[in-house]
Parts: C-alpha cells; sequence; structure tokens
C-alpha cells in the first residue's frame, strides 16, 4: 500500500534537476521546506517554500554547520506513522510529518579532488545531510530518500503510477542511501589518513559507481558488473572504446593485465608490446619498431595468442594494425591509435580497440583487493621495483650487457606471470613462458617446453631457450629448477634469492657457468 506524499525537505549542494522536479513535487500539492540555498534558488524559481529555520525555530547558525540538525525535523523524519506514542509526541511538540528527503551532500571528494586546503575540506564535511539522510533511509516504511539527482524521475513516475510511493521503491531508495553515506564516510576517512600521515593497513574504501552491467561473469551462470573507483589512471577502467561489442568480464581482467605489463615499458625506452591470454603473458617483447615488437610478441607462442588481448605501450599504427588482424583478437588497448590503423581495425567487426590517453606510472601507489569466503584480503598493488644498483651478481661470470639487458626484462615480465613463473628470453623478447603452476620445476619444463615448441612454430633450427636468459619470480629452493634452466640452453639467471640452499645454488651455477643476479625481491602473482 503506497504511502502518501504530503510534505518535503529539500536540502542540495548539487542543484541539478531541482527546479523541475521541485515544480512536479509542488504540482501535485506537496509542501516544500528547505534550507538556505536551496530555499533560495526555489524562491527565484517563483516556488513557495518554508524554511527549515522557521520549522525549527533556530536560526541556521555557525556557518551553517547547525541548520537542520534539531528535533522538528529529525522527529519528522523518523516518526512511525502509527505508532501512538510517535503520533502523540508529535502532536505534543508541533512536529511534522517529513515523507520526502532530497539531500545531496556537500561536495567532499570534489572539494579533496579539487587540491583545496585542510580546512576548506573540513568545511566539507557534511554532518546534518548524512544525519537526516540515515534518519529518512531508516524510516523508509513511511518515508522516501533521494540522494542523486538521477533519482528524480523514479520518483515522479512512482506518484504517477499511485497516489503516493510503494515500499519498493522506498527500500531501494534506502539501500541507495546508506551505501551513499557509508562511502562518503570512507572518503573522509581516507583523505584523513593521508593528510595527518596516519599509518593504516590497506583498507577498503571502494566507493564505486556502476560503469557497466555484464551479460554474465568469469562463466555464463555468474552475474557480474564492473565498477569504477573514480581514478583517472590510464587503464582498462577509463579508455575510450571505438569499436566493438562491449568488454565482457574476462575481457577487463585479462585487458587490465595486458595493459598494466606493457606500462612497464617506458616509450621513450622504445615500443613493447604484450599479448595475454588468462591473465597471463603468452608472449611479451621490445622492439626497433611496435609492429617487430608485435611479431616477437607473437612468435612466443603463436598457438596462445589467437582470441588474446594486444596491449601496446605507444600509438597503434597501420603497420601493427596491418599484423594484428591477421588472426583473431580479443582486444587491442593503446594509449593512442592513428586513423590508418583506425580504418584498418573498422573492417573487423567483433576487434575491440581501447585507446587510454597514456600509460600509467607503474609505480603509483594502488589497493589491490582479494576476495576470501567470510573476508577481503587487502594489500598494496605490487609495485615493487628494483634499481640496477640493487642487483646483486652472485656467481664467478658477471651478466654480458645484452644478458643483464635481457635479465631485466624477464624479470619485468615474471612479475606480471602468475606464480610459480619462469620466463625465458632472448633480444627483448620472452622465449619461453611457464606460469600458474603449483611447481617451480614444472613451470620451468613448461617454459622450455613452449621454447621448444616456438622453435618448431616459427621454423628455427634449434629451440630458442639455447642462449636465452630465465627468470624466477621466487627463489630456486633446491637447485634442480637452475639446473634444468642451464640444460634447456639459458646462460644467465635472475631470481630473488633468499633460500636455506643460496650457496649450493650459487655453485651449481657456478658451475654450469652461468651468471646469476639477485634481486632481493620477490614477485608472486596469484
Ligand atoms: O553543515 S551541515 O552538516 N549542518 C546541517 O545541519 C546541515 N543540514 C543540511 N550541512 C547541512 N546540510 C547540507 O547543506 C545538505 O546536505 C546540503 O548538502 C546542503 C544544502 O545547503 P543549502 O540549502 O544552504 O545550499
Amino acid at each position: 500500500n503506497p504511502a502518501p506524499l504530503n510534505r518535503a525537505l529539500l536540502s542540495v549542494s548539487d542543484k541539478t534537476g531541482l527546479i523541475d522536479f521541485a515544480k512536479a513535487l509542488a504540482a501535485r500539492g506537496v509542501e516544500l521546506l528547505s534550507t538556505g540555498g536551496t530555499a533560495k534558488a526555489l524562491r527565484e524559481a517563483g516556488l513557495e517554500v518554508r524554511d527549515v529555520s522557521e520549522v525549527t525555530g533556530f536560526p541556521e547558525m555557525m556557518d551553517g554547520r547547525v541548520k537542520t540538525l534539531h528535533p522538528m525535523i529529525h522527529g519528522g523524519l523518523l516518526a512511525l506513522r502509527d505508532n501512538q506514542d510517535h503520533v502523540a509526541a508529535m502532536e505534543e511538540h508541533g512536529i511534522g510529518a517529513i515523507d520526502l528527503l532530497v539531500v545531496n551532500l556537500y561536495p567532499f571528494e570534489a572539494t579533496v579532488a579539487a587540491g583545496a586546503d585542510y580546512d576548506t575540506c573540513i568545511e566539507n564535511i557534511d554532518i546534518g545531510g548524512p544525519a537526516m539522510i540515515r534518519a529518512a533511509a531508516k524510516n523508509h516504511g513511511a518515508v522516501s530518500v533521494l540522494t542523486d539527482p538521477a533519482q528524480y524521475a523514479g520518483l515522479l513516475e512512482e506518484l504517477e503510477a499511485q497516489d503516493g510511493t510503494s515500499f519498493a521503491f522506498r527500500q531501494r531508495m534506502a539501500q541507495a542511501a546508506y551505501a551513499r553515506t557509508a562511502a562518503y564516510d570512507a572518503a573522509v576517512s581516507s583523505w584523513m589518513a593521508g593528510a595527518a600521515e596516519i599509518e593504516t593497513p590497506p583498507h577498503r574504501a571502494f566507493a564505486g559507481s556502476l560503469a557497466q552491467e555484464m551479460r554474465y561473469g568469469e562463466n555464463p551462470h555468474q552475474k557480474a558488473a564492473f565498477y569504477l573507483d573514480g581514478s583517472s589512471r590510464p587503464g582498462v577502467a577509463t579508455a575510450e572504446q571505438h569499436q566493438g561489442k562491449a568488454l565482457s568480464y574476462n575481457n577487463i581482467n585479462d585487458t587490465d593485465a595486458a595493459f598494466e605489463l606493457v606500462s612497464e615499458f617506458a616509450p621513450s625506452d622504445g615500443p613493447a608490446v604484450a599479448i595475454i591470454k588468462h591473465a597471463n603473458p603468452s608472449g611479451v617483447a621490445r622492439g626497433e619498431s611496435l609492429v617487430a615488437a608485435y611479431k616477437a610478441a607473437f612468435d612466443c607462442d603463436r598457438t596462445s595468442a589467437f582470441g588474446g588481448i594486444v596491449a601496446l605501450n605507444q600509438t597503434l599504427d597501420a603497420a601493427t594494425a596491418e599484423e594484428i588482424v591477421q588472426i583473431f583478437t580479443e582486444v587491442v588497448i593503446a594509449p593512442d591509435a592513428d586513423e590508418d590503423a583506425k580504418a584498418i581495425f573498422a573492417a573487423k567487426k567483433n576487434l575491440r580497440l581501447l585507446t587510454t590517453g597514456g600509460l600509467p606510472d607503474p609505480r603509483a601507489p594502488m589497493v589491490a583487493y582479494k576476495q576470501v569466503a567470510g573476508g577481503l584480503l587487502v594489500q598494496d598493488k605490487d609495485t615493487g621495483f628494483v634499481p640496477s644498483d640493487a642487483l646483486k651478481v652472485v656467481t664467478k661470470r658477471q651478466p654480458a650487457e645484452q644478458e643483464m639487458t635481457d635479465l631485466r626484462f624477464a624479470w619485468t615480465v615474471a612479475k606480471h606471470t602468475k606464480s610459480n613463473a619462469i620466463i625465458y628470453a632472448k633480444g627483448g623478447a620472452t622465449v619461453g613462458i611457464g606460469a600458474g603452476q603449483m611447481s617451480r620445476v614444472d613451470s620451468s619444463t613448461i617454459a622450455a617446453l613452449k621454447a621448444a615448441r616456438m622453435g618448431e612454430e616459427c621454423g628455427l633450427a634449434e629451440t630458442p631457450a639455447k642462449g636465452s636468459v630465465v627468470a624466477s619470480d621466487a627463489f630456486f629452493p633446491f637447485a634442480d629448477g637452475l639446473l634444468a634452466a642451464a640444460e634447456a640452453g639459458a646462460t644467465a639467471v635472475i631470481q630473488p634469492g633468499g633460500s636455506m640452499r643460496d650457496d649450493e645454488v650459487i655453485a651449481a651455477a657456478d658451475e654450469a657457468g652461468l651468471a646469476m643476479v639477485f634481486t632481493g625481491m620477490r614477485h608472486f602473482r596469484h
């Protein structure tokens, strides 16, 4: 049974859509109450409004810090309409019921984003607004609460459909209202932690806005949606899509993995390309040109690259686009794409092209979440970076210059590959990738097998693992993994070090004539 709507309180900072909405309410005989600025805007539009200060008997005071915090307001929002005691209290104190609350809050997030000083941010923490929102939402048995101009039309539709508002509508609005106040307080808390340099564990401050509902999630029987956290980091969330159908859940996950990986390679250091399948690289390469880098990344594993996600660290050009369309690719993501490249892609209706306007800073801090049954694991994103002078050569033999370059490259790819990760690389390109195995030796075996297959696929005389370097995302606990890599043809190794048996592993490397570098940092990724 619908709840009547006789009296509304409007108090909004964002006055978008306010006048039309208030006119529609007034036209239905709804009495309007309002705070200073909102009342002024309504009066200027010719509407009749009662000031909250007249209702409370107190002026707005203390620079507006206290305007609606009063029993005449909160009683009107909270009173149970069908409770005799509540009704008696309303009568005794002359409290009028408020059936609709329309509030949007002081723009705290926008004030922080604009770089305002501390005191300005503090002044923009809304207190009275959230208090009313929470009160009205609690009493959604009788009261409607709107916290976003996008909800105005829905309320008018409700009134159109019946005389009043339905319980389902009020409940939906209440749920959204609590999400809004929760996100608002989270924004205040994380701003304050930053401003006051208060050490907090990485915490859940995800005030997301719905960007996209998908047809399904990882599998067709799972519902899914994509939320944006408001960050301006160039990437899959902020990219512009130029063609093709909407991205799926798996597309977004893989495109993110691809672009975050390729962003490790600064454009000033030359073109780089990453091809991703199931969130793991099938091939990564740098090159003299973008098309050369693409071909080298593709060659690493031609079989797996089919239906992959391609990420580029520079503007997509025609030559590279021409090469990419030779096989089926799901998504291409790049900082930009030139007109010729776009024209080549236009003929491929199923290929999605995303441009981001730039590359993210791979060392900019970010929080990473992982849900477990009954909880949420939160950690800093792995932005770990080992500067050249922190690399420790532990073998008798020093890596040659090209080996060192390839070791650093392979190490970066390992960081973006699921554990256990073993990466063979040569001449600025991966030649064998072992990912996501439960045993490091198995990952080594798979990486070597893939290298051998690459030799066959590309018609090489021998496996490209010969004369390659190898990266391991975590230390070799025993010499066996290392020896397997040497046997496969690697001449140099990069790994964190730190095993109880480092001495044994180093001795084995010396014996095999390998050069080995310790990073002192691990890159597990699960
Ligand atoms: O400073 S407040 O926290 N104190 C209050 O009592 C109060 N009541 C409403 N801010 C308060 N508001 C907020 O004022 C509303 O949430 C809204 O954002 C804003 C509307 O003010 P005006 O109508 O003067 O533009």
